[in-house]
């Protein structure tokens, strides 16, 4: 371990988290390769896809968000995937060179009926495949969160998105503490954590460095913790924000990685934004992950070959073993 990576840090005070995405560029990379390095290899990158198996209909109101049914956006509705036509998704994916399967539904919370024993079927289906699964289906009660952890889910992705300040602005159908506690079911049933959030919703800085100590508060870290670029999608309360400029993206994820240096930190909505330049930054900055497939749930992302022209030129590979999540 390198001697300037201390023992993880849960308490980071505001202050601190201020005057590490507040330094001079150069500099905050210098200590994020540092904190990177400690735990992770520098040249290799983990490749998920994700799969929108549920789309659209959803009752909440995240402004962010296309498939709220509360916003007149483009998105289709459609019901619950099949079983057979998710595998056939996951093993194309890992064709293409994914470790991670990633399954997405529109629902405020996982449902008590078929479609919840389907979507366990999913998951055995995913990991017989020799993937690991990962499911983001909203809040979950303890019970699901048991039987996730039984059919072999390895992470469940459940975002704090924001600070619990700027939360209210984004989302009134479901608190901050409903999220905690999803996590904390998640956590109880020995299923690894997957949360993050997003940036550019017209977040102060102060929301920013709030939502990084939310997440590095919990002990464990989130060993999963994805970093978003708002996806502005017609329709939505936030279609209308300004671009937010790569070089913030660049500090959030430096400073995730500094302050979480073990997790994967995950860059994923808004790639497709981002120039070669600024997507190599992300990756010196700290970033090990990223979403493969032209579209990411709803909204578009890089194409697979692209991204192969992309790595390769950085000499960056995606990791070929399944890395523990
Ligand atoms: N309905 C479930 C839930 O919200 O927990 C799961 C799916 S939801 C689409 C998963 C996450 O995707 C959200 O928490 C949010 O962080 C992210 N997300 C959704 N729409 C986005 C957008 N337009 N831009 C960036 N991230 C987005
Ligand atoms: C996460 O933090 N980002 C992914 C994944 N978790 C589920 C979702 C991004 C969605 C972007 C908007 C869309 O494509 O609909
Ligand atoms: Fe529904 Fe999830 Fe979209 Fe919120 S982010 S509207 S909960 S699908």
């Amino acid at each position: 371990m390198s001697a300037t990576v201390d023992l993880l840090r849960y308490d980071w005070t505001l202050t601190e988290i201020e005057s590490i995405y507040s330094l001079p560029l150069p500099e905050l990379i210098y200590r994020a390769q540092d904190s990177h390095r400690a735990y992770h290899l520098n040249d290799e990158i983990q490749g998920c896809a994700l799969l929108s198996i549920k789309t659209g209909g959803c009752p909440e109101d995240c402004a962010y968000c296309p498939q709220s049914a509360q916003y007149d956006t483009d998105t289709q509705t459609q019901r619950l995937m099949t079983v057979e036509d998710t595998l056939a998704k996951a093993k194309q994916a890992k064709q293409e060179g994914a470790t991670r399967f990633c399954m997405g539904a529109a629902w405020r919370n996982a449902p008590d009926n078929s479609d919840f024993s389907r979507v366990l079927k999913m998951v055995k289906g995913v990991k017989d495949l020799g993937m690991e699964a990962c499911c983001t289906l909203g809040m979950l009660t303890d019970d699901q969160a048991q039987a996730l952890a039984e059919a072999g889910l390895t992470a469940y992705n459940h975002n704090l998105d924001t600070s619990p300040e700027f939360y209210g602005n984004i989302i009134s159908t479901r608190t901050y503490e409903d999220r905690l506690e999803t996590l904390e079911r998640v956590r109880r049933a020995g299923i690894s954590v997957c949360c993050g959030g997003i940036i550019g919703m017209g977040e102060s800085l102060s929301d920013r460095y709030r939502l990084l100590q939310k997440l590095a508060e919990r002990n464990p870290h989130p060993e999963s913790v994805p970093i978003n670029m708002l996806a502005k999608v017609e329709g939505t309360p936030l279609a209308n924000q300004p671009n937010s400029n790569s070089f913030e993206l660049v500090r959030m994820i430096a400073t995730a990685r500094i302050m979480m240096p073990t997790s994967m930190v995950r860059l994923s909505a808004g790639r497709s934004s981002l120039s070669d330049e600024a997507q190599a930054l992300c990756f010196i900055a700290g970033a090990n992950s990223i979403f493969m497939g032209d579209i990411l749930l709803t909204t578009s992302n890089p194409s697979t070959d692209r991204d192969s022209v992309l790595l390769d030129k950085l000499g960056i590979k995606l990791t070929q073993t399944q890395p523990q999540p």
